[in-house]
């Protein structure tokens, strides 16, 4: 089991359980929290934790990059990452991203599209594409812009440096920071709150946001520009030397080709 799923009162909980790999969201282990996600609403969770275990360093590591292909779009519609993301997205109820340690790469953009995010003072997030010479996806990108000003979305991107937890608080990426050793009970504290609020007010609120926010036109001709932009970063050298790098367990050299 890559991660671990319980149930108490109606709220879920799913515990990232794969340390050994540092909770990098591999196809296996997204498929395991898409069922628990599924088996809670068929089951009537009303509210969902997703967390780590209590004593990790490294909430997720993100995407598993070991998963991840070259020359062809490293994020399209269908890759497990983006289908768990929709699958947040989609629970009819809300999903709150605990968070206890480093977050990286697409597992930042799991802890954005949840609908809150508690951490603790170990908590840091980093979006980290410019690491791997990897082109993002559009609707991630739009994830981020939803939530953090123009600027602070570039320097994320820009220096793929981890936002610390009082900037990530400071920042709006923190609902709450609060201490670790109180992060566990003011989390289920506050998932208790919207378990007492009428729910199918809070799953149709949360839709009703979702169809909003997510109501962004761009014409043909700029989706066809941004897959052009894309194209050339995937099938770039600067690419595979990414990956290379990472798994050589080195610094990557960009030549900018
Ligand atoms: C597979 C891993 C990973 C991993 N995949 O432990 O943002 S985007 O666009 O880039 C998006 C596509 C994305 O999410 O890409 C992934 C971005 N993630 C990262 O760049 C983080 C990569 N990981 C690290 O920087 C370190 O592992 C951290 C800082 C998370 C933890 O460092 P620590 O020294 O504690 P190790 O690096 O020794 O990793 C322990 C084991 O987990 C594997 C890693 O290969 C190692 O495996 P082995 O023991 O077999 O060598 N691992 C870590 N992250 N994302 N595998």
């Amino acid at each position: 089991m890559l991660i671990i799923t319980g149930t108490a009162e109606a709220v879920g909980t799913i515990t990232l359980n794969q340390p050994a790999k540092r909770n990098a969201l591999s196809r296996a282990l997204v498929d395991e929290m898409i069922a628990a996600l599924d088996d809670f609403q068929k089951g009537g969770v009303r509210v969902v934790v997703i967390r780590a275990a209590a004593e990790v360093k490294v909430w997720s590591a993100g995407h598993d990059i070991g998963e991840l292909p070259q020359g062809q779009d490293p994020l399209g519609y269908s890759d497990p990452l983006e289908r768990l993301l929709r699958r947040v997205a989609s629970f009819p109820g809300p999903v709150v991203a605990m968070v206890h340690g480093s977050v990286w790469g697409a597992a930042t953009d799991l802890a954005l599209s949840c609908d809150l995010i508690t951490g603790d003072e170990t908590s840091s997030f980093a979006i980290t594409p410019a690491n791997l010479g990897l082109a993002y996806n559009t609707v991630g990108l739009l994830h981020f812009l939803r939530r953090l000003p123009l600027n602070l979305v570039k320097e994320m991107f820009f220096t793929a440096a981890p936002v610390k937890a009082e900037d990530a608080a400071k920042w709006g990426v923190l609902n709450h920071l609060v201490p670790a050793a109180d992060l566990e009970r003011f989390t289920y504290d506050l998932a208790r709150l919207m378990l007492t609020k009428a729910p199918l007010v809070l799953a149709t609120v949360k839709e009703q946001l979702r169809l909003l926010t997510e109501a962004t036109s761009i014409t043909p001709e700029v989706f066809e520009r941004i897959q052009d932009l894309r194209q050339r970063i995937y099938e770039s050298e600067d690419y595979r030397e990414g990956i290379l790098a990472f798994h050589e367990k080195r610094k990557p050299v960009f030549r900018g080709k």
